[in-house]
């Protein structure tokens, strides 16, 4: 290797994993991290990291990209404006939904979706599929395909009208998930409760943004979320519940983990810096920005949040990034119109904010590891989809997505994001560190300062089998109810 040309050399990093982290510096060619150490040869290209952090690139596994809508509504982000905030953020690898319409062939749903990805990406991407339509064919057919084919992960919905499945779907589904080895993932709340409550509350006239939150008490996340993991041990297949948002749902997978159960968890960023009443303290309509499914909820459930980020309990980190426009035609208030709660399109920015909060916060404010960080923002995202080791990590063979980072004072605001999305959740934020540099595959995208625009060089990433370790049980773990090896064995 002494001889090796280096298209790039990053000298003098503090490379980050998620396990270590050490001064090397790293040189890159064709793409791919090829040598870690102190004095590599020069490089065609050169970055002196001057001792600063390098992490592998962010890999959000939970996005929303142009993901068709019923009209009037429009996300205001495709791949293009997506990815190009992405990669200012930090993250080089995106995992947004092909989403199944009922009545809609998986395969069409999937092939639509690449088509709207293609050509306009910055950064790699793969896709999960939203399940909305499990009919013998998908079950069968279709879905067993699209995993072989490298979309070995899937989302079932327990509420939204359009996208609800019930229990026995989900059943069938998990069972799918089960004999083809992909991963299943749960948005758990349970709609019966919340059209009961969202009923009434419309009967009480209580329509504004902020009773968005009532109707979607944590009690409904935490029913739904037992049920999901009860679902799962039925079936004997992991499962991976998005979007946590609170103490309710987090007693329900502690739980699971104490009885030994393959149960993964994922948070977001509006669960440790938004809280309910971001959604509004009175009537007025600014709350609909934060509306989002689960709501945020209040201080002393961050504080939980954050508990579970830094005891293991969370494997992953996403943002959830599902973006509407607030004042545009397509968005949360069209043409100045102010919607009830019901029909305020759920979702918020957060694909160019999430490296940056949980580094400042999280990391600078001594709450996780600089290796807890690396695990919950690349390294276990790429696990739990079949990415890892070729994203998710700083190794020789490894994409050359790399983060360099700089530890400094800044206050969040929209006009510097990226996104085409007309306001940030976070403005006005205090933040310790942005990153200085993104690279994706060796080549940098973001320096700072300037977007570099590598439109149409993002690839569709095939995916392989989860590569997760079980969770490790680390509560006392009781008798359980009854014994799912004798279940597998009835149903094998
Ligand atoms: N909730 C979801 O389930 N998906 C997109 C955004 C949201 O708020
Ligand atoms: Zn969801
Ligand atoms: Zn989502």
């Amino acid at each position: 290797m002494s001889s090796t040309v280096f298209d790039l050399v990053i000298r003098n990093a503090r490379v980050a994993t998620a396990t270590d982290v050490f001064c090397s510096d790293i040189g890159v060619k064709d793409g791919k991290v090829v040598q870690l150490g102190a004095g590599l040869n020069q490089g065609r290209e050169e970055i002196d990291a001057c001792g600063r952090v390098v992490t592998p690139g962010g890999v959000d596994a939970h996005c929303h990209l142009d993901q068709p809508m019923q009209a009037p509504v429009r996300m205001a982000d495709d791949f293009d404006t997506g990815t190009r905030s992405a990669a200012c953020g930090g993250t080089t690898t995106v995992i947004p939904f092909a989403a199944q319409a009922k009545g809609q062939s998986l395969r069409a749903a999937v092939e639509d979706y690449r088509q709207r990805a293609e050509g306009r990406a910055h950064v790699d991407y793969a896709f999960h599929m939203i399940v909305s339509d499990p009919t013998p064919t998908v079950l069968n057919e279709e879905l067993p395909a699209l995993i072989a084919e490298g979309f070995t992960s899937f989302k079932a919905y327990m509420t939204y009208d359009d996208l609800k499945l019930n229990d026995g779907q989900i059943l069938d589904l998990l069972d799918v998930a089960r004999e083809h080895g992909a991963m299943a993932m749960l948005h758990a709340e349970n709609a019966e409760c919340i059209e009961w409550l969202t009923r009434r509350l419309e009967r009480a006239g209580k329509t504004a943004p902020r009773f968005h939150a009532h109707s979607r008490p944590m009690l409904v996340e935490r029913e739904a979320t037992h049920r999901a993991i009860a679902l799962a041990e039925l079936v004997d297949v992991p499962i991976l519940i998005v979007h946590v948002s609170g103490h309710e749902a987090v007693e329900q997978i502690r739980w699971a983990h104490g009885h030994g159960l393959k149960v993964y968890a994922e948070t977001c960023p509006q669960y440790l810096f938004l809280t309910a009443e971001d959604l509004g303290i009175d009537d007025s309509y600014h709350g609909a920005r934060c509306v989002c499914s689960p709501p945020p909820r209040d201080k002393a459930n961050q504080e939980m949040i954050w508990n579970g980020l830094s005891d293991g309990l969370f494997t992953v980190f996403s943002s959830d990034h599902a973006p509407f426009n607030f004042d545009s035609p397509e968005g949360k208030k069209p043409n100045g119109e102010e919607m009830p709660f019901r029909h305020i399109p759920n979702g918020i920015p957060g694909l160019e904010t999430r490296m940056a909060l949980l580094y400042s916060e999280g990391v600078l404010g001594g709450r996780i590891s600089l290796n807890r960080f690396v695990e919950l923002t690349a390294t276990n995202p790429a696990k739990a989809y079949g990415l890892h080791p070729r994203k998710g990590t700083i190794a020789i063979g490894s994409d050359a997505d790399l983060v360099i980072w700089d530890e400094r004072d800044l206050v969040l605001n929209n006009a510097m994001l990226h996104h085409a999305v007309d306001y940030t959740p976070y403005e006005g934020m205090q933040l310790r560190a942005w990153p200085a540099t993104t690279i994706s595959r060796g080549q940098v995208i973001w320096n700072g300062k300037s977007f570099l625009p590598a439109r149409g060089r993002g690839q569709l990433l095939s995916c392989g089998a989860p590569t997760l370790m079980p969770h490790p049980v680390n509560t006392p773990v009781f008798l359980r109810p009854f014994s799912t090896e004798s279940l597998s064995q009835e149903l094998s």
